[in-house]
């Protein structure tokens, strides 16, 4: 039996647009990810979360299953537009009254909430009115929309979490275009995971100015990070391995545990990295209660050649041209339905390069999880693939914890099977089955054993 520290916080995530459906009602205004779905092929089978998993609705029953299941907390986010429809001005009292009824049953039900402020869905109206995120009011229109949530909700939210994975949003949004607003470019990545940053950095001022004593919650930031592992020995390829990190997770950590952005940054992006004012240096660094994580997977990385083939692999590479890394993948390694290389020691690896890298902060694992097909044999979901995925990959915590890594929580992604952004619902990413025809939920076999992980508070071996 392999076991957590006593208070480890066992939990399962979503998002708001990839299970709420509702999407134009109650007073509810558009997202940018409302009006990207509407533009033909950028979703597989022109799929679009209008219905979603219908949470908006079931919300109950969800909570009493993730009661049945064991968890001992849920993140899931807020949608800005159901709070305020034009992203600014008047608030929209239904959208409140709906995230309080989710937290009040949260809590009857003995499950901790963890709140996500903004998971993508940005009102359209700050896209057209402000330029989204690289306006130069954004980060104030977001700071406002926070303030607002720990107004209403903040007597009983304790763990609030700002921005997730800034570098999908940046990166995925606005250099590679393939989630909303689907722009392609290699200078507006950096403006808007700039603008993010400030975002994140004025909202949790805000927290801890105004509502922390009175409330006594924590706020964080989650990003996101592959493990990048040297694919030789040579220097240069050990080199390009640490720059990929750099730029993928030192990007957004560095400025909030050390005070600025990885000096390869900025020495490679040279003006179209913009510069942080002493002032907001000062804002963000230590704004972040505990280091949140979302991981995924693996890849090698090395130095580039002049014939490697350009642009990265996956979409999760980043711009590889400003980072000169060349992205691979093992032949050995196996693949889960989104192509993701299930490699175990990656997480652990990745676990005490942060705690090496930013001096030991709590880490607090916020995603973490796997799509694959799954068969329904005799009505039950026949899911050992996910199992072996959860089983190996928290046996990997546990190594990193033994390393001694202050990891204080884990969260499977996802609670139930949802809209994959770009993928649609061809990807299935739940520990619960979501039959999108009836909207019927079933447990898979993932679940079970995850509810038993939760209940021992650690895995049998
Ligand atoms: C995360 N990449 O997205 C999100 O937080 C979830 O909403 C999502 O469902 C989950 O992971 C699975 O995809 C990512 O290209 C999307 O590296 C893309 C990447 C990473 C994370």
């Amino acid at each position: 039996m392999l076991s957590f520290p006593k208070n480890f916080t066992w939990g399962s995530a979503t998002s708001a647009y990839q299970i709420e459906g509702a999407w134009n009602i109650d007073g509810k205004g558009p997202s940018i990810w409302d009006s990207f779905c509407m533009i033909p092929a950028k979703i597989s089978n022109n799929d679009n979360g209008n219905k979603a998993c219908d949470h908006y609705h079931k919300f109950e029953d969800d909570i009493k299953m993730m009661k049945s299941l064991g968890l001992k907390a849920y993140r899931f986010s807020i949608a800005w537009p159901r709070i305020l429809p034009t992203g600014k001005g008047k608030i929209n009292k239904e959208g409140i009254r709906f995230y309080s009824q989710v937290i009040d049953c949260l809590l009857e039900n003995g499950i901790e909430p963890w709140v996500t402020l903004y998971h993508w869905d940005l009102p359209l109206a700050l896209q057209f009115e402000d330029d989204g995120w690289l306006g130069d009011s954004i980060s104030d229109h977001f700071a406002n929309y926070a303030k607002i949530c720990f107004e209403n909700f903040g007597d009983r939210v304790k763990n609030w979490i700002t921005i997730n994975e800034a570098w999908v949003a940046a990166m995925l949004g606005y250099g590679q275009g393939v989630f909303a607003p689907g722009r392609v470019s290699n200078v507006e990545p950096y403006l808007a995971g700039h603008n993010l940053l400030l975002a994140h950095g004025k909202a949790a001022k805000i927290y801890r100015s105004t509502f922390k004593s009175k409330q006594g919650g924590r706020i964080g930031i989650t990003n996101n990070c592959d493990w990048r592992e040297p694919l030789t020995k040579s220097p240069e390829d050990q080199e390009a391995a640490e720059r990929a990190l750099e730029f993928f997770l030192g990007w957004f950590a560095d400025p909030i545990y050390k005070g600025d952005y990885p000096e390869s940054m900025k020495s490679r992006l040279g003006e179209r990295l913009p510069a942080f004012t002493e002032e907001e240096k000062k804002m963000l660094l230590g704004s972040s209660d505990f280091f949140g994580l979302n991981h995924y997977t693996t890849m090698m990385a090395a130095q580039s050649k002049p014939d490697d083939p350009i642009g990265s692999v996956y979409g999760n590479g980043g711009l590889s041209d400003d980072q000169d890394v060349t992205l691979s993948l093992n032949k050995e390694w196996k693949l889960t339905s989104m192509k993701w290389a299930v490699v175990p020691w990656g997480c652990k690896k990745l676990l005490n390069w942060i705690a090496k890298r930013y001096n030991n902060p709590e880490i607090v694992i916020t995603e973490n999880g796997c799509a694959y097909d799954d068969k329904i044999i005799e009505g039950k979901i026949e899911d050992h693939h996910r199992l072996e995925f959860y089983k190996t990959y928290l046996e990997a915590c546990h190594e990193a914890l033994c390393d001694g890594v202050n990891l204080t929580g884990y969260f499977a992604w996802s609670l139930m099977d949802n809209f994959e952004w770009a993928s649609g619902y061809e990807k299935r990413f739940g520990l619960v089955h979501i039959d999108f025809k009836n909207l019927q939920r079933t447990p898979k076999s993932s679940a079970i054993w995850y509810s038993s992980v939760i209940e021992n508070n650690g895995i049998n071996i």
